[in-house]
């Protein structure tokens, strides 16, 4: 096992990370930006060290500070968390260069689960469902306008390197599609170096559902079921659960399992998610791969007692997962309440300075995952979240009630937060119902 740990990241996500290192008896080396120099859990690290001021280009996605800070602490491993550098293969492939391990996948694997196309590809290979559509990146109009009238109108142009949602383009007919395929390209260059895209067949009314996959350096993979993470606004999750509420679980479970293949055959060593939609027919359809442990993995942890982090760690490692298939049992239901420093009576803007007031939940079933402390100053340079609740119970019901009962108790001031927001919809009959779509979210805010 490594001896010291080097933290790539800020926040909840560093200070999770740190007290998985802390209970596996690893030490912690956090960095920081000068925006962060005051931030408290940097007193929970073994080490702090600064890597540079407040704009992230010049300190948390500058790979060649983050390396000599690795150097210079002399860490066995680099744990890059979520967002930032977690998942550019150039990262993973600096820290081989220099005998660091990488907890996450290797440049090869996080590249060919990366790439939409490439990605595509694999998981038809292993029976991974996906949206019909162009085989390869379109290389040109006619090509495409082929495609689409095979597949029927609408299809949706995306970026063959994009992510979350940036660069798709929703056709409705061959105008559109020959229109905005050059504009499609052209943006994608512009905002990913790479100009491929692909077109596939557009749904309209899906779920978002997701597999959170484990895979180790011995050719065993494993999944710890789904989540469900449509309550989201312009491509941010709001709300997440576990498990997805009226899905066809014998279904899913086929899916599950193409899944686990999909990583043993991309050699996929670390924590993956692999994302679908989910028509009302009850069919999935894979989008993409997400190559590293997300923002919503305690709901996961919540409902299968794993430690998504500490695996990823014990995986980076070269250890096999020690679980089987057989022994992951779901056990009730767990929510998230992604809390952010915004303004959701003010068009969501973002509400940045000093937290005076910092009263949290607790009681049973309530975990807080918050770097937070009375009297933090949220940083305006980067993401607006400032902690996540997640609450547990034996049904889903229950887990509803429970996360009311504990957003009651949460008194943040005087930024304003988004808790008045999750009061409204774990109250909302729609949600409490069970499914709501992708788009459900923004249509009650208009
Ligand atoms: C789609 C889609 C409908 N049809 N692909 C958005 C994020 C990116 N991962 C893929 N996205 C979508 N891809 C097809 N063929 C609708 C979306 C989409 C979406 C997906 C998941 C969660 C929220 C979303 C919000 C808008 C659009």
């Amino acid at each position: 096992m490594f001896k010291r740990v080097l933290i790539a990241n800020r926040g909840e996500i560093a200070l999770r990370i740190m007290r998985a290192c802390r209970e596996m008896g690893i030490e912690s080396v956090c960095v920081y930006s000068t925006a962060d120099k005051d931030a408290p859990y940097l007193k929970l690290a073994d080490r702090a060290i600064c890597i540079g001021p407040g704009p992230a280009k010049e300190s948390y996605l500058n790979i060649a500070r983050l390396i000599a800070a690795a150097e210079i602490a002399d860490v066995d491993a680099i744990h890059p968390g979520y967002g930032f550098l977690s998942e550019r293969p150039d990262f993973s492939q600096a820290c081989r260069d220099c005998k660091i391990e990488f907890i996450g996948p290797s440049p090869e694997a996080m590249q060919m689960l990366g790439d939409k196309v490439d990605c595509k590809k694999t998981a038809k290979a292993n029976g991974v469902p996906v949206f019909p559509g162009s085989e390869n990146a379109i290389e040109d109009e006619e090509e495409a306008v082929k495609v689409a009238a095979k597949i029927g109108y609408p299809v949706i142009i995306k970026a063959s390197a994009g992510g979350g949602g940036r660069g798709m383009k929703v056709c409705h007919n061959e105008g559109t599609l020959r229109s905005q395929l050059r504009v499609a390209s052209q943006e994608a260059m512009a905002a990913f170096g790479n100009g491929a895209v692909f077109i596939e067949k557009y749904l309209e009314h899906a779920r978002h559902v997701e597999i959170q996959m484990l895979g180790d350096k011995h050719g065993n993979a494993i999944y710890l079921w789904e989540r469900d993470c449509s309550l989201q606004r312009r491509h941010q999750k709001v709300i997440e659960e576990a498990p997805a509420p009226n899905i066809d679980r014998k279904r899913l479970e086929k899916v599950c399992e193409s899944a686990a293949k999909m990583i043993v055959n991309a050699k996929y060593a670390g924590a993956a998610t692999c994302e679908f939609l989910l028509d009302d027919k009850g069919d999935f359809y894979m989008l993409e791969v997400n190559t590293r442990v997300q923002v919503e993995h305690p709901v996961t942890e919540m409902i299968t007692g794993v430690d998504i982090v500490k695996m990823s760690i014990l995986i980076a490692s070269g250890e096999k997962i020690p679980y089987k298939q057989k022994d992951i049992k779901i056990n009730g239901h767990a929510m998230e309440c992604r809390i952010c420093a915004e303004d959701p009576a003010h068009g969501f803007r973002p509400s940045a300075g000093k937290i005076d007031k910092w009263e949290t939940p607790g009681g049973p079933g309530v975990r807080l995952d918050s770097h937070v402390v009375p009297g933090y100053v949220v940083p305006s340079n980067y993401d607006s979240m400032i902690g996540k609740l997640i609450v547990h119970a034996d049904t889903r019901e229950q887990c509803l009630d429970r996360a009311a009962r504990a957003l009651r108790e949460f008194h943040v001031g005087p930024i304003k937060t988004t808790i008045p927001l999750h009061q409204r919809l774990v109250e909302n009959t729609d949600f409490r119902r069970g499914g709501v779509d992708i788009h459900y979210l923004e249509r009650l805010l208009k």
